[in-house]
């Protein structure tokens, strides 16, 4: 399928390392898939789902001891262990291979080795990269057709004698928890991972890939590698403008990708447009400005909690062609259930672990980590510039956490600068919501806290530059918190939908069209700023206790960024603890 040597030599090792019985390079045709499809099904990986209701749908239940991403099991391992930074796991990559190398060696004794060419970024793009992921899972090859664009045309992107790939060797191996290792060695281009089948930990296009090793690859190149969603707002004029945001895993990306317009802004004719759930590729254009893609080609959501109301549009893009993980299979018309879906009675089921099970029962039917992967033409409101190869430019950037106090509803940087600052201290907290008990704070700076790939001081200072070189026409920086709580714990904002009332004056900011009041934080709206028409549980009041900022939390909370800044020592830029001594200023 190819000439390149690069590819062919590196593919040849792996085959002398895991001794596969057999080779089988995936081309990405129709043809292809069909028949893989079928052979996954004969050997018990996967299920069809009823073709009426949910065509071209196929269920998977992972083992019980692998249904997550484990962080714990994830090394970088560069050179030298400083480059990995305090926040990442090391490991010396001699070691790291010696170790590997006797799991993966004859790891494919028996089974079929599957090549699957992807790229990362639609194809003819300047932005995408080309990937190779070997693997011994049939479920791999299913779900990278789903989440990249995979096959022949992706080799033809590399070229025959570029060398610019991401090698990914992937093994199911036994799925032995005690030798699960997920390990990235960003100085080779090398992704190994062993002893997985869940999503995060095989689909190596995603976070191993696209975000740890990009990330590197980005300070390198100068461009960004991103922990965020893209989307477009369409104003009644049919002008889009675009944002990008981060927010930790669990937060609600997809569901803001994804957002419908509440009624009032929907009768002017406002309209929402998804780029991307959960990854951006962020370079300097030759305008100057931020343009963004998102180098995935699907969704890898989270399915519990997904309905008519929290997500029409990410259950919609599920309807067809999808590959669900861990929620549970109704057997009565062969479709699927998870936790928040509706609230019909199942029975005649089996739950996640493929055990019998109704909804009368205390433990719960789907994982709380099971999962849809869903082309992402599905989706209703997918953008136009989707699989546009130059990307769509950055008006804003987006920052946030759960907060339950400290952070107001939304505040502006005051410049790029101290937008750096606003994204290296995000973070969340635990809640317990029904007594109102505020949990442990857990940093997550651009909630990129298990995804970089070096020393985030250093991406920090890639951060930094960045800036530099846009210059006045970098975007605008903010900070939204959905999740602020009242003092007998119930979320105050509605979020969903009406999170584009926010999202109004962000993009109002942007454009010079709306006033905004200094806070010792940054920059916040007026609170009859942010329309609340047709609100019913929001007034003035409301407004203004979402938009409080408490000075004494403040202080406590700069105490507690003094202590997790202490982690990068001397690789944290100057300019930030600069931002920290301002903002201790503004505080008092
Ligand atoms: C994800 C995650 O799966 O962030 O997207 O964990
Ligand atoms: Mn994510």
């Amino acid at each position: 399928m190819t000439k390149n040597k690069n590819v062919l030599s590196w593919v040849d090792e792996m085959v002398a390392l895991t001794k596969p019985d057999n080779v089988v390079w995936i081309d990405g045709s129709d043809e292809q898939l069909e028949a893989l499809t079928n052979e996954s099904i004969a050997i018990g990986e996967m299920q069809r789902l009823n073709e009426e209701k949910l065509p071209g749908c196929l269920i998977h239940r992972t083992a019980i001891n692998d249904v997550a991403r484990v962080e714990h099991r994830t090394f970088i391992c560069s050179t030298n262990e400083e480059d990995a930074g305090p926040t990442n796991n090391w490991w010396n990559p001699k070691e790291a291979y010696d170790k590997l190398g006797k799991l993966f060696d004859g790891s494919m004794k028996g089974r079929t080795m599957y090549v699957i060419p992807y790229s990362m970024g639609p194809i003819g793009s300047p932005f995408s990269k080309v990937g190779v992921e070997v693997t011994d899972s049939i479920y791999v090859v299913l779900n990278m057709d789903i989440m990249t664009r995979m096959g022949k045309d992706a080799l033809k992107q590399l070229g025959d004698t570029s060398n610019d790939f991401v090698r990914g060797l992937h093994s199911k191996a036994d799925i032995d928890e005690e030798n699960r290792y997920i390990c990235h060695f960003p100085e080779d281009n090398t992704i190994w991972s062993i002893n997985s089948g869940y999503g995060g930990n095989v689909l190596l296009g995603k976070k191993c890939f696209a975000l740890r090793i990009a990330s590197y690859q980005g300070k390198n190149e100068g461009w960004l590698a991103e922990h965020m969603l893209i989307l477009g707002i369409e104003n009644p004029k049919g002008e889009v403008k675009y944002i990008a945001a981060a927010f930790p895993s669990a937060c609600g990306k997809t569901n803001l990708a994804m957002l419908i317009p509440p009624e009032i802004y929907a009768q002017k004719g406002y309209k929402v447009w998804c780029v991307g759930d959960d990854i951006a590729w962020i370079r300097i254009g030759d305008d100057g400005r931020l343009w963004a893609i998102n180098p995935e080609n699907g969704f890898f959501g989270v399915a519990p909690g997904t309905n008519e109301k929290s997500n029409p549009n990410a259950l919609a893009s599920t309807k067809k062609n999808t590959i669900f993980t861990n929620v549970v299979h109704k057997l009565d018309d062969n479709t699927v259930w998870w936790e928040g879906l509706d609230k019909e009675p199942i029975t005649n089921a089996l739950n996640w672990k493929g055990e019998e099970w109704n909804s009368d029962m205390a433990e719960k039917g789907a994982h709380p980590n099971s999962r849809f992967t869903a082309p992402a033409i599905n989706c209703p409101c997918i953008s136009d510039e989707f699989n546009s190869p130059s990307g769509v430019p950055i008006s804003a950037i987006v920052f946030g956490g759960r907060r339950a106090k400290t952070a107001p509803l939304v505040y502006q940087s005051y410049d790029w600068q101290h937008g750096v600052f606003v994204g290296s201290i995000m973070a969340s907290e635990t809640t317990a919501a029904a007594s109102g008990e505020v949990g442990v704070v857990r940093r997550d700076p651009m909630a990129m806290l298990p995804f970089c790939g070096y020393h985030m001081g250093d991406y920090f200072k890639h951060w930094l530059e960045i800036g530099k070189k846009l210059g006045d026409k970098a975007p605008e920086i903010f900070n939204v918190n959905w999740f602020r709580l009242d003092d007998d714990g119930n979320f105050i904002w509605p979020g969903f939908g009406d999170n584009m009332r926010v999202l109004d004056w962000i993009i109002k900011r942007c454009e010079g069209k709306a006033d905004a009041v200094e806070t010792p934080i940054g920059y916040e709206p007026k609170p009859e700023d942010i329309n609340i028409d047709g609100l019913d549980d929001v007034d003035l009041d409301i407004m203004k206790e979402l938009l409080d900022v408490d000075v004494a939390l403040w202080k406590e909370e700069a105490a507690g960024i003094h202590e997790f800044y202490k982690k990068f020592g001397d690789r944290l830029p100057s300019e930030l603890m600069d931002e920290l001594g301002k903002l201790e200023e503004r505080l008092g």
